[in-house]
């Protein structure tokens, strides 16, 4: 196979060697390696290049995803995963009381169904039985988290739109993922659960099987996170999510991984925003992730940025949300925002 000259992790790794080593290995939902970097091979401009077709993934293909994993997060073979949903460990929890900065607060978690294949590999019909088995545990939800589910199948391409234009709903699946074959039958097996104050949201068999998502206006991150909170011990009352001691819980692709949480803040930065290349510099000095307004690969809009934290595996929860607490505060406090 051509190197194709990018600058991701997966052309870094994916060696003659490697591949040679890896080629002929199947798992049990017949995913190959050359399943698991297609993506980065037909987009050069991957950030990583590679996706897991299931848990299976993970072991089969470790002398490439091993590599991949220890430098996207800086954790190594043999770490144990650790888990601390303890709200009171969050070091602030309203990261802008003023309301001078931050527009919105997001925090979202990944979660796949222990034994179903993932996003690449699922089956059409395994696929369905996985949104049958979410939408059935999303039923329990009572109170603020009480909500309806949409099957993308019945939404109006007017609704759809306005959904994600309003960052509730997920985009059509981008190239990355089309590459990955994480869209196969879209929009079959797919949908949206909303809590009635939409601060509560669940995506089904988007890049996971569950994207779960509080969220509100305004930075206060503490009730965002004690939001999902509630909601993650109502869902594996009845839920088995796909989880190791070492990867934490599994994910389609390696950077959500372990937490699988990015938490984040829509806020505006007016003048750092300017030089994006110099903001993405100081982010990464701070390890966080810059994004635009609608996520991933998309642009920023009127100096709003999206900003998270990068590392969700060798971490816990609260300190992923504390990276984001620090980060930010040294963007506003040291009035870094206003230079
Ligand atoms: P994910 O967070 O699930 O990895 P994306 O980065 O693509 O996926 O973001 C998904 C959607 O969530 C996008 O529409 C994005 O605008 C929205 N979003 C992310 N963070 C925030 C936030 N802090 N406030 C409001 N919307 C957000
Ligand atoms: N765009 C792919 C995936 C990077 C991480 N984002 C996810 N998983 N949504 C890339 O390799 O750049």
């Amino acid at each position: 196979m051509e190197k194709n000259h990018s600058q991701s992790l997966m052309s870094k790794y994916f060696t003659k060697e490697v591949k040679n080593k890896l080629s002929g290995l199947k798992t049990s939902n017949g995913f190959t390696v050359l399943d698991a970097v297609r993506s980065g091979m037909e987009n050069p401009d991957s950030n990583v290049g590679v996706y897991a077709g299931d848990e299976e993934s993970y072991s089969f293909f470790a002398p490439l995803f091993d590599p991949i994993i220890e430098e996207y997060h800086g954790y190594k073979k043999g770490e144990l995963h650790k888990t601390d949903f303890d709200s009171s460990h969050i070091e602030i929890n309203n990261l802008d009381s003023e309301g001078k900065y931050i527009i919105s607060s997001r925090i979202r978690v990944g979660r796949n169904l222990k034994d179903f294949a993932f996003s690449p590999a699922i089956s059409k019909s395994e696929r369905i039985v996985a949104e049958n088995k979410i939408v059935a545990a999303l039923k329990q939800f009572k109170d603020d988290l009480q909500g309806r589910y949409c099957q993308l199948s019945n939404m109006s391409e007017e609704i759809r739109l306005q959904m994600v234009k309003d960052h509730f709903l997920f985009k059509k699946g981008d190239r990355f993922l089309e590459s990955a074959g994480a869209n196969r039958d879209w929009p079959e097996g797919r949908g949206i659960f909303y809590s009635n104050d939409k601060k509560f949201l669940v995506w089904v068999n988007e890049e996971d099987q569950l994207r779960i998502i509080s969220m509100q206006a305004g930075g206060n991150i503490g009730e965002v996170f004690k939001r999902l909170t509630r909601a993650l011990d109502i869902l594996q009352k009845s839920l088995i999510f796909a989880y190791s001691g070492h990867f934490g819980y599994f994910s389609s692709c390696p950077t959500n991984l372990g937490t699988a949480m990015r938490a984040s803040v829509h806020i505006k930065l007016p003048k750092l925003g300017r030089d994006e290349t110099n903001l993405k510099t100081i982010c990464a000095s701070l390890n966080l992730s810059l994004r635009g307004v609608h996520g991933e690969h998309s642009n920023s809009e009127n100096g709003v940025f999206d900003i998270s934290n990068k590392q969700r595996l060798g971490v816990s929860e609260t300190e992923a949300v504390n990276t984001l607490v620090r980060g930010v505060k040294e963007l506003i406090i040291n009035k870094k925002i206003m230079n």
